[in-house]
């Protein structure tokens, strides 16, 4: 890294999973990518300053604020992380659009696509580049899947399946609500599985396969009533603990979708499968550098299921030639470092594949129809 490089300051609201992960490839994109300015943790933002002096010091951070609306007002800071509640990406993203900062927000974009609107309609006003944290895309095995697809490999597609599977919810006692369990109160998270998982798989699935046109849905919630962690009150449970919907995509291919945090022994099974009419593509999160591979053009007798593992090559697979040697794998917080590497280069100019507020609005629309179908028992359009 070249001394002479000028900064790019960031200012991050938030210190929680999201915040950590965010942090982890701010600290290390620069150290295996060429990124055309220093990244530097230039300040943390979080009402409770103890605990955001407390992250400061573990990241590096240069200083705290304890108001989001200060942080936007500093000249110091170029681009805004936001990880925070869902509920508050809107409100936070527009004033810092206002503001003139690149923003890099975490998903989903918000709590639903009207919001989601007002938000891409604020960058594109102020015309600041911007990012949501989809960041199963940049996984290498993934970006391998989607360099097949544009290169033509799989032909005509016919099916597009997707799981993203969890069972940490299963327990009764757990409470909803506050700091931790904000994910289980909908008035902070907009939706259950549909916004927080199946969002990272319909996002992948439209980057692979283009746009969802309808969906059919159903959900369920398994654990009707849960303590406010904060307040010991008895609250009805609104979020939606399972998911599955079926839809057409607009290249005529079909999709099924299925999540839950109620499959007892699956932590984050995130799979994959598209089926095209030469090839088919599998991937699992658990497997992360395998994509497997059925090529019906290869010979008749070794025809069959390949398993190509990004490690395996000299480098050549998405982001593989920017860490160790061949043979040596990389981890999950890696593909937060190759979203925010090409993000910091295409501030210079690079070329950036998203996705951006545009294209987490798309998503965030298959989600609201997600939901609407299930209430409604019908058919949507996206
Ligand atoms: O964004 C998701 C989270 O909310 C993650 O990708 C996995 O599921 C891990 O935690 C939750």
């Amino acid at each position: 890294m070249s001394a002479s490089k000028p900064p790019l300051n960031i200012g991050l609201i938030g210190y929680g999973f999201m915040g950590r992960a965010h942090s982890n490839a701010y600290v290390q994109a620069g150290n295996f990518f060429d990124l055309p300015r220093k990244p530097v943790l230039k300040a943390i933002c979080a009402r409770n300053k103890d605990r955001a002096q407390a992250f400061a010091d573990q990241w590096g951070y240069e200083s705290v604020e304890t108001d989001w609306r200060e942080l936007l007002k500093r000249d110091d800071i170029d681009a805004v992380d936001i990880a925070v509640p869902n509920n508050l990406h809107h409100e936070i993203a527009i004033a810092a659009a206002e503001a003139g900062k690149a923003i890099l927000c975490e998903k989903p974009l918000a709590l639903d696509a009207a919001q989601g609107q007002e938000m891409v309609a604020a960058v594109e006003k102020a015309g600041v580049p911007n990012t949501v944290w989809y960041n199963y895309r940049r996984i290498p095995a993934v970006s391998l899947a989607k360099q097949l697809i544009d290169a033509g490999k799989l032909g005509r597609i016919f099916h597009y399946r997707a799981n993203f599977l969890q069972d940490w919810t299963i327990n009764e006692e757990l409470p909803q609500g506050g700091e931790a369990l904000w994910r289980l109160d909908a008035a902070a998270a907009g939706s259950g599985v549909t916004g927080d998982l199946l969002a990272h798989c319909i996002d992948t699935a439209i980057w692979l396969n283009g746009g969802v046109s309808d969906v059919s849905a159903m959900t369920e919630t398994f654990i009707k009533e849960r303590t406010h962690q904060e307040t010991g009150a008895k609250q009805k449970v609104t979020i939606d603990d399972a998911c599955a919907f079926m839809c057409h995509f607009e290249n005529g291919s079909l999709g099924l979708f299925e999540s839950t945090r109620y499959a007892r022994g699956h932590k984050a099974l995130y799979t994959l499968e598209i089926n095209g009419e030469n090839m088919s593509l599998r991937w699992d999160l658990h497997d992360q550098h395998r994509l497997e591979v059925f090529d019906y053009r290869d010979e008749g007798v070794t025809r069959g299921w390949k398993s190509v593992h990004v490690t395996d090559n000299g480098g050549e697979h998405p982001y593989m030639d920017h860490w160790w040697v061949p043979g040596l794998a990389v981890g999950y917080e890696t593909s937060f470092v190759h979203q925010f590497a090409d993000f910091a280069r295409s501030l210079d100019g690079g070329d950036f594949t998203g996705p951006t507020f545009a294209d987490a609005l798309d998503t965030q629309k298959v989600c609201d129809a997600v939901l609407k179908s299930a209430a409604g028992r019908s058919w949507e359009t996206v």
